[in-house]
């Protein structure tokens, strides 16, 4: 599996077209870049209220989807199409939901016969879908297996199955008992692939692999020494860190010159689970965002938990992020034990989009957030 050729294939430079931070300036907006990064949350109803602020409603009690998490999201002709994980307490199956601003979804209904109880695609779980070439492709996870698998639709409803196209690793290796949880991006020839995946006595961490057809997958050798044990591109952060007891569910981005991936990290059983962010020239070195650059890592996750009384209180996790002009715009999974369910919340940066100038949160924003991705050497991301 080790083919160097292969990683001289996509290690070609991408050629750079409009910066970020030139869109940004083209933008007029005043100090887009300001520290720290903050995301704005939609708030549905307009109203204040962030106890309803998910935007997938979950099905009824026992149907397949009384839980809705692991979105994945694409923009085909200005729809959005979401696949997101259901469960409905012994299952995972994964279903279709769409949306003309990112905030209000139909979710598909299978069979057009107004019964919600069949409305699933494809047996699994965190999907991650690219439009490519007029297929809809679908990297997700085996419920039995816990490796990826891969689909094929030709309209992101009817799904061929594929099987098993990254397996987990053998013996010894980091990623020996869970193989999933990806994020796939196509990079000129190439597709690019980071995943999240644990042995059986190592905490989550996030490994990257590469394909030249999206079927067949070559896993990253970091150290180039053959051994599977090290080949985490993302780990866990030191003691005291945020994300000190785990990171899994990566979303990656290009944005200018740097892949951005957002993922979610947690300190310890009981502690809130947050989303961070990290950037990288090649996909392989990651440096985590160091929030107001101050080389404490506590508190370097960039979407914390929601408010007392949130939808989304005790945990924000499994991030899917689409980069469009001067808005990047997130889904994520959110829960609260006051809300008990899984369910999909929205949230903006940069631009904020219509949605969300309405009447958003409070007087946090008035329209333009401001941000910035800066890049600190803290603690090599792994
Ligand atoms: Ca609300
Ligand atoms: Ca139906
Ligand atoms: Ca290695
Ligand atoms: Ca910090």
């Amino acid at each position: 599996m080790n083919s160097p050729s292969l990683y001289q294939l996509i290690s070609v430079p991408l050629a750079v077209s409009l910066s970020w931070t030139l869109l940004f300036h083209e933008s007029g907006r005043a100090d887009p870049f300001a520290e720290p990064e903050t995301w704005a949350r939609y708030d549905v109803g307009h109203d204040g209220d962030p106890s309803n602020d998910f935007v997938l409603q979950p099905g009824p009690p026992g149907s397949w989807d009384a839980w809705c998490y692991y979105p994945s999201v694409v923009n085909v002709a200005g729809v959005y199409r979401m696949w997101y994980t259901g469960w409905d307490g012994s299952q995972t199956r994964i279903g279709l939901a769409t949306s003309v601003n990112g905030a209000v979804w139909t979710k598909y209904d299978v069979g057009s016969d107004g019964d919600h109880s069949n409305d699933y695609l494809i047996q699994g779980y965190g999907a991650s879908v690219l439009h490519d070439g007029g297929l809809y492709r679908m990297w997700y996870g085996s419920p039995s297996t816990l490796d990826m698998k891969y689909a094929e639709s030709p309209d992101g409803i009817t799904w061929t199955e594929h099987g098993t196209v990254l397996e987990r690793g053998g013996l010894g290796a980091w990623d020996s008992s869970d193989c999933s949880w990806g994020s796939v991006v196509k990079d000129g020839a190439a597709y690019r692939m980071w995943y999240g995946g644990r042995g059986p006595s190592t905490s989550y961490s996030i490994g990257y692999a590469v394909s030249v057809d999206g079927i067949h997958w070559e896993k990253y050798d970091v150290g180039s020494n053959t051994n599977p044990a090290d080949d985490m591109v993302l780990g866990a952060g030191p003691a005291g860190a945020w994300d000190s007891q785990g990171v899994n569910d990566p979303t990656v981005v290009r944005l200018g010159n740097e892949w951005h991936m957002w993922y979610q990290g947690w300190q310890a059983p009981g502690q809130p689970i947050r989303i961070g962010h990290a950037t990288s020239a090649d996909g392989v070195s990651w440096v985590k965002y160091d929030r107001f650059a101050d080389a404490d890592s506590s508190n370097d996750f960039v979407l914390d938990v929601g408010v007392s009384g949130a939808w989304d209180h005790d945990y924000v996790w499994s991030p899917w992020v689409l980069a469009e002009g001067t808005t990047v715009r997130m889904w994520y999974t959110g829960w609260s034990d006051t809300n008990p369910g899984r369910q999909i919340g929205y949230a903006a940066i940069g631009v904020i989009p219509e949605p969300f100038s309405i009447a958003f949160i409070g007087s946090a924003f008035v329209g333009v957030v401001a941000y910035r991705f800066r890049r600190r050497r803290r603690h090599g991301g792994k």
